[in-house]
């Protein structure tokens, strides 16, 4: 990471193969990493999930996070959730399928997937800090109808260290929109997950096959290495 003392260039080891990684240009992007999904009685249970499945990702994501806030990376946490008028959900969504609660029903944490509500909020073991960045997505797309893709510019940001849940899902579809968009996006394999693990082992596949046609994928083991041997010291 760069300051007074080091460069500002780490090698990651990843696949299809290590990238340089400018951390001055490098932002960490968790993508959604909430009640919603992540515990019983939110939007991924109500899709007949297990949500146990998702648990894995929690301590991989905090100690890059951890890391990140210890070198002073632009950190982004996105959630997924609609206005509480519903206004900024497609019908197309709602009324998907068979769910035992839908988009805006009250459950256990509050409306299903409605901003503001107790389920939509980060969870406590990764919460954001004031001072860092949380965009509110309506889509599975962190870009789409959204002010990510300013605040990256703003910030001077060309790399992404991508982890969050799901991994087919929002991580796969942000991955492809910064793609196109012309980041290099580099997937912490441990830090995502899925409720289908096949599909896990298959949304990493697909971002890195080809030569990397989507991006890199990556561990948060080889990204605290490459930010230096002081941050691996103090992995949580
Ligand atoms: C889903 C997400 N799975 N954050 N959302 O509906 O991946």
């Amino acid at each position: 990471m760069t300051n007074s003392k080091g460069p500002s260039i780490g090698k990651v080891a990843a696949e299809p193969e290590p990238i340089a990684l400018d951390w001055t240009a490098t932002a960490l992007l968790i993508i959604d990493m909430q009640r919603d999904f992540m515990e019983p009685g939110g939007f991924g249970e109500t899709l007949g999930n297990d949500v146990s499945q998702l648990a894995r990702a929690v301590k991989p994501i905090a100690s890059v996070l951890s890391a990140a806030r210890e070198t002073g990376m632009l950190v982004v946490h996105t959630r997924e959730g609609h206005l509480p008028d519903l206004s900024d959900a497609p019908p197309a969504k709602v009324e998907r399928g068979a769910p035992s609660l839908r988009i805006g029903d009250p459950g256990p944490m509050g409306r299903i997937l409605i901003r503001g509500e107790a389920g939509h909020d980060i969870i406590p073991e990764l919460y954001p800090l004031d001072s860092e960045i949380v965009i509110d997505k309506p889509g599975k797309g962190a870009f789409y109808a959204t002010e990510l893709g300013d605040i990256l510019e703003k910030y001077g940001i060309e790399n992404l260290l991508v982890c969050g849940v799901t991994t087919e899902v929002c991580v796969n579809t942000t991955v492809r929109e910064a793609n196109d968009r012309g980041y290099r996006c580099v997937v912490l394999a441990d830090g995502c997950a899925s409720y289908f693990p096949e599909f896990h082992e298959m949304g990493l596949k697909m971002i890195k096959a080809q030569g990397g046609i989507f991006g890199w994928v990556t561990n948060s083991a080889a990204v605290l290495e490459a930010l230096g041997p002081e941050v691996a010291a103090n992995r949580p």
